[in-house]
């Protein structure tokens, strides 16, 4: 297989991918295609390696450890499996019929091989219901030991997202359902909380960066786990943050923000009472003469029409991707959610 034919087939895949999966180009970017087109390359030298070797093997031994080093860097193995298949696809005619016919049996056995070891990770994988089940009975180490196993192959905000947002929304729903206690619901917070304290990048906070951020709930609020995530993902990216928790009256919360000056206010609420509040703090934030941004998100605003606080100037975040983007972009949210309740 000649050069020019490995750059068309490289860049073919590359651009389905990213057409197939927009969020992709989110998570990383331009760069983030080059490297799909070099792996490309990669997987088609392999392919080239083993035909001429005729050993299948070859091909296989890569896939595994083209799996491990990508999981590393946050790519999940579906993604790999997705690239294979894609080039099942896109290989028939660009090479001689023996050729193509050894590179697509390496492709299949690979992904029989790849999933079965998706299929592993999956049930080896910690799940919000069992981290609930965790924090319910106030097994404090063991939930940090599962969370730092996840986190050898996730980031902080997956592991927010994906493992402890939905396991405390589980634990909301067995207090719902009257199948807990509020004395359980504390336990697992206080746990909830020991484990986003834990994983918090000292380094990181310690350091603080030039762009400022304060985080707080307004008066009345007792929610606080979202807030600490919020100021955990600042954090991350290198901005001073000062936490100041929930229930923070306005005069007070003022007066520290005139003291302070951040760039930014992020506000959280879980109670949809609340919004009517949340905007008075908008509204006094915004009035300050150093002008911050002020962002506001959490259960109250996911879950109502928070049309009156976007259109007092306030900025919705539904969630930490939006965060994410917002902070490495300074793109505003979509923000095609609003349901009346
Ligand atoms: C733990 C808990 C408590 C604890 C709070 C402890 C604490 N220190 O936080 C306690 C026991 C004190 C409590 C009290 C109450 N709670 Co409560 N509580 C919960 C529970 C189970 C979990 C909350 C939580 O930590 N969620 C996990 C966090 C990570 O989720 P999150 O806040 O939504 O944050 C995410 C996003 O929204 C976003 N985000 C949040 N803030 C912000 C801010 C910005 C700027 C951005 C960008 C993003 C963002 O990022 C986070 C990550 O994804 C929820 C269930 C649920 N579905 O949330 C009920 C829940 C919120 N509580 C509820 C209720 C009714 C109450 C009480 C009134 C009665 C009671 N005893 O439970 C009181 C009110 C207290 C008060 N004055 O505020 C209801 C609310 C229902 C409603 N109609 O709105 C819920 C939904 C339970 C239920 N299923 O009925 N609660």
């Amino acid at each position: 297989m000649n050069k020019a034919i490995k750059d068309q087939i490289a860049l073919e895949t590359a651009t389905s991918i990213y057409e197939a999966y927009p969020s992709i180009w989110e998570r990383f970017g331009e760069r983030g295609f080059q490297h799909t087109e070099k792996d490309n390359h990669h997987h088609l030298d392999h392919l080239e390696t083993a035909y001429e070797l005729e050993d299948k093997q070859v091909f296989l031994d890569y896939s595994r450890w083209l799996e491990t080093v990508l999981n590393s860097r946050n790519v999940e193995t579906a993604l790999i499996i997705d690239n294979f298949e894609r080039l099942i696809k896109i290989l028939p005619g660009k090479t001689e019929k023996l050729e193509e016919s050894f590179m697509l049996d390496c492709l299949q056995q690979a992904n029989e091989l790849l999933s079965k070891l998706w299929q592993k990770e999956v049930e080896e994988m910690m799940q919000p219901t069992q981290l609930a089940e965790l924090f319910l009975q106030g097994e404090d180490m063991e939930a940090l030991r599962q969370i730092q196993s996840f986190l050898e192959s996730h980031s902080r905000k997956e592991l927010f997202d994906q493992l402890l947002t939905p396991a405390m929304y589980h634990v909301g729903t067995l207090w719902e359902n009257n199948e807990i206690t509020v004395a359980d619901e504390h336990l697992a917070t206080a746990i909830c909380d020991f484990v986003v304290s834990a994983v918090e990048n000292r380094e990181l906070a310690e350091r603080g960066g030039e762009r400022k951020v304060m985080v707080l709930g307004p008066e009345g609020e007792d929610h606080y786990i979202g807030l600490k995530m919020v100021a955990s993902l600042f954090q991350e990216y290198g901005w001073s943050v000062q936490y100041m928790g929930p229930n923070l009256p306005l005069p007070h919360a003022l007066e520290a923000a005139e003291k302070w000056k951040p760039d930014v206010i992020a506000l959280s609420a879980a109670l949809a009472y609340r919004l009517p509040l949340l905007k008075t703090y908008v509204n006094e934030f915004l009035a300050l003469e150093f002008q911050p941004a002020v962002l506001v998100g959490g259960r109250a605003v996911n879950i109502s029409n928070s049309n009156s606080l976007r259109n007092s100037g306030a900025m919705v975040v539904r969630d930490l991707n939006q965060l994410e983007l917002w902070i490495k972009t300074g793109e505003k949210p979509e923000n095609d959610y609003e349901i009346s309740i």
